[in-house]
């Protein structure tokens, strides 16, 4: 797949910059010509900017404030509108990208000098969608190119680099409705991806792009497979998939919507069908332990934890009665966790798809028990656990032994035991489990009582007791088992050790985890290297020699109504010889799951070009692991998990060195809309204000621009009415709720600057936060502050001039001060990845410059290399303003000097017999004397004290200054 990049022109010598100003037609946002200039713009036209801000450029929904926007979109539609632009940043950032693009300034060499310390930062790779990047993504990719920047001129060798997760369900349904070929989309989404992220400036080496669909990376998933298949990692099973039988296909999870098809709403039930699966349960243990190490949110390592779900138990074996009540050869083994309450077990349930059930269930009872399985088959999981109300089941028409008791107890079955969990049996014990006694209250089932809890209280006889406890009704000298008066603990234990001895039981730990079901019936996937021998239908792999196995080229990718995937309608291509012993085969046509491309890429960055390995070992071994990983909480169990597991293998087998391939994980927050107002209004049309509504019963909603909106106290109100409260809500971004911003749109609106500063200067890089266009043009003006504080404003033509304001004047003490403060804040909040107060920093910085006199240059350059890893162009182009010829992004980054950071004065309150009257500043040694003259000069303090006598003076050095006047003095003089 040629993945090469659109060649580029060299760049011409940059023109100068031209005035700040830009125009826009408000409909098509394309520049107006230049010789428009703002003289022809109207007073009334300028204040409707804000306006199409809000409701023109952002893409925010029209139809969702219809009536209230309607007529300032039709204003606009007549006239042009002005936005100011700070500075000329459509000049500077393609200038600055076509000049990293054609010097490859980012590129990591193969041969880096591995005695430099490495530092490799790394995006979750995208899904290149139709839709191309929304502003979420340039959330975690912004962070992780100042990280990669910031570390770059700290001197590391960095790998910064970016690919495609490109395999997966969208194209696929796209190549089915129009004829498409999946990757013809694919190519064309991942060229507008590429250029997209291009024009936000990010630091990527391009050298090193990668995609999951090229063979030349796909041989290497494959060969993963095989290793995972020869160490018995991969294997065959019957396995539930969802089956749709109107559409003759399988379905992805994601496109069943409650029991039916999503597209459709076509019937969907669970059908065994032969699946490949990986035995990630054989790393269950090591997953859950390795976690530990790990500097990743406490929240992922939990939902692992709980993913992967260890419990300890036991095994034990209930005997099928026949109908005389005599003991068969059939035995019901349950999964328990606690075997304590083994004499308390009333009854035994086995989930639906229980394989034993056909021949245990009664004749009378045949009929309901298959019409509740046939139900129970179209439900998911989670519906038959978490989602389901009232705990449904059906009496087997059979009863079992329990072992410990000896009485014979009735077999039910019902969905709320899964298949797929332990044994797919449970003894039930309706005292002690919550489940359990609901399902035995309902079928008026005996309840048992076998925990007392150690306080000596009763039990509550309306619901199940799971404390801790004596054990209580639990002895059977028949059987040599009594645990009466044991802790629940200790009685677990001995009913295990009683079990193993009778030959009834064992313990057992148990994972939640399921081994991962590693294929789809879909063609646009990494084929599985494997074959079928036509005589015996034994499974071969395919050589290694042989790989990439590709994917044959199809017109058809519609699924075949047999369930057989679509890969069976390349005839030829599933026509194969076993090489080594000629017979004839057929390929498997099952294609690989989306999560396999994703599991391992990060390890192919590191020597991408590589085709006879996966990875060169001594490159593996410098660049591993991953320092930081930046991406989504969505994929905080599946690809984590995933990935964890393939390498965790691929270290069994020497491909890597490290236990982990990542080091650090961060999840950075959602982005949601902008906020969005709505007042309520009564049936006749009236406002009403949101705290009231609810008594209205009946009302409706109308939707208020943010211009009609005003804070009140901690609530919004309507401007013109400000008893009506208004309710402010943030919605995630949707296409359908039409609040999705568009990052293009804010780039040639603002710059990729702001829009990078802005991302970050939002809120806390973790948290959740709401998009707010004001909060852009904020950060904005900003960077317009920095640019003419060193450029200078535009001359009289409009053109800003050449070069820059700074002179080569000695800083003064306080400038320094105020850089070094500024250096030490951006550095440890970059090292903190808060990116925001960093920003801060850099403002405050700026605002202390505004009030000198002079810049000078080791300052203002100390500045601009600070600011470059946020602002990358922008630097830039101060950089080479300041007269330096090579690129900024390899310079090196400040390093604050103590000396500076002390602060120098300090504020003292000034006390005026006894009462604190004002404050002075004062540097820190100030004498009293000092003290006292500044506090008689100061304009709040000196009527106080000027003229008075005084009768004494306390001073703390550093900490007050109180002056008690001479009041009879006073007095006395004033007789006088
Ligand atoms: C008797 C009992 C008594 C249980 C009691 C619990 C409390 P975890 O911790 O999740 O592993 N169980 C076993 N297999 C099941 C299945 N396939 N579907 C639904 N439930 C199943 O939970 C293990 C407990 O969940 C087991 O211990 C079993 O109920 C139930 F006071 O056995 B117990």
């Amino acid at each position: 797949m040629n993945l090469t990049h659109t060649k580029l022109q060299p760049f011409p010598h940059s023109p100068p910059l031209t005035h700040p100003t830009f125009l826009f037609s408000s409909r098509s946002l394309l520049p107006f010509p230049r010789n428009l200039k703002p003289a022809h713009v109207s007073p009334s036209f300028l204040h409707k900017k804000h306006t199409l801000l809000r409701y023109g450029c952002f893409g925010v929904s029209r139809s969702r404030t219809r009536s209230s926007i309607s007529e300032v979109e039709e204003e606009q539609k007549q006239k042009p509108v002005l936005v100011k632009r700070a500075y000329a940043f459509d000049e500077i950032e393609p200038k600055w990208q076509r000049y990293w693009e054609q010097n490859r300034t980012f590129r990591t060499p193969n041969d880096v000098d591995t005695s430099k310390p490495k530092f490799y930062v790394l995006d979750m790779f995208p899904y290149p969608s139709g839709a191309g990047l929304h502003v979420g993504h340039p959330l975690g990719y912004t962070a992780t190119d100042i990280l990669a920047r910031f570390k770059r001129m700290q001197g590391y060798n960095v790998l910064h680099p970016m690919g495609w997760d490109a395999f997966g369900l969208p194209a696929e349904q796209y190549a089915i409705e129009t004829g498409t070929h999946p990757k013809l989309t694919t190519l064309r989404n991942i060229n507008r991806f590429r250029s997209q992220l291009k024009s936000l400036g990010f630091s990527y080496d391009w050298d090193r792009e990668i995609s999951t669909i090229e063979p030349e990376y796909y041989k290497w998933t494959q060969w993963i497979f095989l290793q995972l298949l020869k160490r018995g990692l991969a294997y065959q099973a019957e396995v539930p998939v969802n089956w749709c039988p109107a559409l003759g296909t399988v379905l992805a999870n994601e496109e069943v919507v409650d029991g039916v098809s999503e597209r459709g709403g076509h019937p969907v039930i669970r059908k065994p069908m032969r699946q490949w699966m990986l035995k990630i349960t054989a790393y269950a243990d090591r997953l859950l332990e390795d976690l530990d190490e790990l500097d990743w949110p406490e929240s992922i390592k939990e939902m692992q934890r709980n993913w992967i779900g260890r419990s300890e138990g036991a095994e034990v074996e209930f005997c099928v009665l026949d109908s005389d009540g005599m003991e068969t050869d059939m035995k019901i083994t349950v999964y328990t966790t606690r075997p304590d309450t083994i004499f308390g077990a009333t009854y035994l349930v086995v989930a639906p798809e229980y394989a034993l059930l056909s021949s245990i269930v009664s004749t009378e009872q045949r009929e309901s028990v298959e019409g509740y399985q046939d139900i129970a088959s179209r439900k998911s999981d989670l519906e038959r656990t978490e989602l389901q109300k009232e705990k449904t089941g059906v009496f087997s028409g059979c009863y079992a032994k329990n072992p410990t008791s000896g009485e014979p107890i009735p077999i039910w079955v019902a969905d709320y035991v899964l298949g797929s969990y332990g044994t797919g049996a449970i003894m039930a014990v309706p005292a002690h489990d919550a489940r359990d006694h609901e399902f035995a209250s309902k079928f008026n089932i005996p309840i048992k009582w076998v925990v007392t809890p150690n306080n000596g209280s009763c039990v509550e006889s309306g619901k199940a007791y799971s404390g801790e406890g004596i054990i209580v009704n639990s002895s059977n000298l028949k059987v040599g088992l009594d645990i009466n008066g044991l802790s629940i603990k200790e009685a677990a234990y001995r009913v295990i050790e009683w079990a193993e001895k009778v030959g009834k039981g064992k313990k057992k730990v148990n994972y939640k985890l399921r081994d991962w079901l590693f294929a789809r019936q879909r063609y646009w996937g990494e084929p599985i290297p494997v074959i079928f021998l036509e005589d015996s239908g034994e499974s071969l792999p395919v050589l290694e020699s042989e790989l990439p196995l590709t994917l044959p080229e199809l017109d058809d990718f519609t699924p075949s109504g047999t369930g057989e995937p679509p890969l069976s309608k390349a005839v030829s291509w599933i026509k194969t010889i076993d090489p080594s012993s000629g017979k004839p085969a057929t390929r498997e046509t099952n294609t690989m799951p989306q999560w396999a491309g994703s599991c391992w890429y990060y390890l192919r960055f590191m020597d991408p070009q590589n085709s006879n390995e996966l990875v060169d070992k001594a490159k593996e071994k410098y660049w591993s692991p991953v320092d930081v990983y930046v991406g989504g909480a969505e994929h905080a169990v599946l690809h984590l998990l995933y990935s964890r597991f393939w390498h965790k293998v691929l270290y069994d087998i020497g491909v890597v060195s490290t236990k982990e391939p990542f080091k650090c994980v961060i999840n950075q927050g959602i982005i949601l809309g902008e906020v969005q107002y709505t007042a309520c209004k009564d049936t006749d049309g009236n406002y009403i204000s949101a705290d009231s509504a609810d008594d209205l019963g009946e009302y409706l909603q109308e939707i208020i621009p943010e211009e009609r909106v005003v804070k009140s106290g901690e609530f919004f109100v309507l401007k013109d009415n400000p008893n009506i409260r208004l309710i402010a809500r943030a919605h995630k971004m949707s296409k359908s709720r039409g609040n999705v911003v568009n990052p293009d749109d804010v780039v040639s609106e603002y710059g990729a600057d702001s829009l990078r500063l802005y991302e970050m200067f939002m809120g806390p890089f973790r948290d959740s936060k709401t998009w707010n266009t004001s909060g852009i043009e904020g950060v904005h003006r900003f960077l317009g502050r920095t640019w003419r504080l060193i450029v200078g404003s535009p001359l009289h033509h409009g053109a800003f001039r050449d070069g820059t304001l700074v002179t080569d004047e000695e800083p003064t003490t306080e400038q320094l001060r105020a850089l070094h403060k500024c250096i030490a804040k951006v550095t440890e909040e970059i090292e903190g990845t808060r990116f925001n107060t960093g920003i801060s920093a850099m403002m405050e910085f700026i605002n202390a410059a505004y009030k000198w006199d002079k810049q000078p240059k080791a300052i203002i350059e100390a500045f601009v290399l600070l600011l470059s890893p946020y602002a990358p162009h922008m630097a830039e182009e101060l950089w080479s303003r300041l007269g330096h010829p090579d690129s900024i992004a390899y310079e090196a980054f400040p390093k604050a000097d103590p000396a500076y950071l002390k602060e120098s004065t300090v504020v003292l309150p000034v006390q005026i017999n006894g009462k604190t009257r004002g404050t002075i500043q004062v540097e820190k040694g100030c004498s009293e004397e000092d003290a006292f003259t500044l506090a008689s000069q100061d304009e709040k303090l000196s009527k106080y004290l000027n003229g008075k006598p005084i009768k004494k003076r306390i001073f703390v050095p550093g900490k007050i200054l109180n002056v008690i006047l001479d009041r009879q003095n006073a007095k006395a003089g004033s007789i006088q």
